[in-house]
């Protein structure tokens, strides 16, 4: 059998090891606040504070696996990382469906977010792993995918329902958009950094794991409180 791997030494200089550690540290510490904050919603807020519980708490763990394994291994956790991403990515499609929901949304836009979502995923990782020679080609798909789920919320059918719905809700959906905009976009210059393509001559190589680490902070523990928010602020009124 082989060595059960239970402490691994952490080296001072290392910065992405750091990062991995924290992230899974502020990940558990998201999951405790939303999870704990549950009994105060009625049951029409509660399922959105739940997802977003859910989503860091599904990040939390695979940042336990993925510390031990960057610890141990040393390499960019990457099977893990991508296993991460196809559960909660879809979970933050279902969070903007479930806020439009008052404004009548219909599951179409759930599904179409999330097919959008795991053609963006499936295809960077491929991009990644098995065709990482072409991964500027991959990515590139991957690319178009993320910006039609960035055209669908700004512009298209999601942003009319929001418009719709108006308030806070209108409100909270503005914010997620520019999360999705800016936050989102952190990840494909982490996997730019990470793979060769025509970029590299611009652009050079860096750490994917420190550029993904922190776009999944803001992204994921962001993300959960402006849901929070939106759920203490709608029900005051
Ligand atoms: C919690 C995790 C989140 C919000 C992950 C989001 C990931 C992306 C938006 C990834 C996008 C990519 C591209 C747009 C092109 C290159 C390949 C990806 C998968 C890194």
């Amino acid at each position: 059998m082989k060595n059960l791997v239970l402490i691994s030494k952490m080296l001072p200089d290392d910065y992405i090891g750091f990062t991995f550690f924290v992230g899974c540290m502020a990940m558990m510490a998201a999951s405790a606040f939303f999870f704990l904050s549950l009994n105060q919603f009625d049951k029409k807020w509660r399922t959105s504070v739940l997802v977003s519980g859910l989503i860091t708490f599904i990040a939390a763990v695979h940042y336990f696996y993925m510390k031990e394994y960057w610890a141990v291994v040393g390499e960019s956790p990457t099977f893990f990382r991508y296993v991460d991403w196809i559960l909660t990515v879809p979970l933050m499609c279902v969070e903007f469906y479930l806020i439009l929901k008052v404004a009548g949304a219909k599951t179409d836009l759930l599904w179409k977010m999330i097919a959008l979502s795991v053609i963006m995923l499936v295809t960077g990782y491929l991009g990644e792993t098995v065709f990482s020679e072409s991964a500027a080609l991959w990515g590139g798909i991957s690319g178009i995918a993320y910006f039609i789920i960035v055209y669908e919320i700004w512009l298209g059918s999601a942003s009319k329902l929001a418009t719709a719905a108006g308030g806070n809700v209108l409100k909270s959906h503005k914010i997620l958009c520019w999360f999705v905009l800016v936050g989102w976009a952190i990840y494909p210059l982490g996997y730019m950094l990470g793979t060769d393509g025509w970029y590299t001559s611009i652009l050079g190589k860096g750490s994917v794991d420190i550029a993904y680490n922190i776009a999944d902070a803001i992204n994921k523990i962001g993300f959960g409180l402006v849901i929070y928010n939106l759920a203490v602020q709608s029900q005051k009124e």
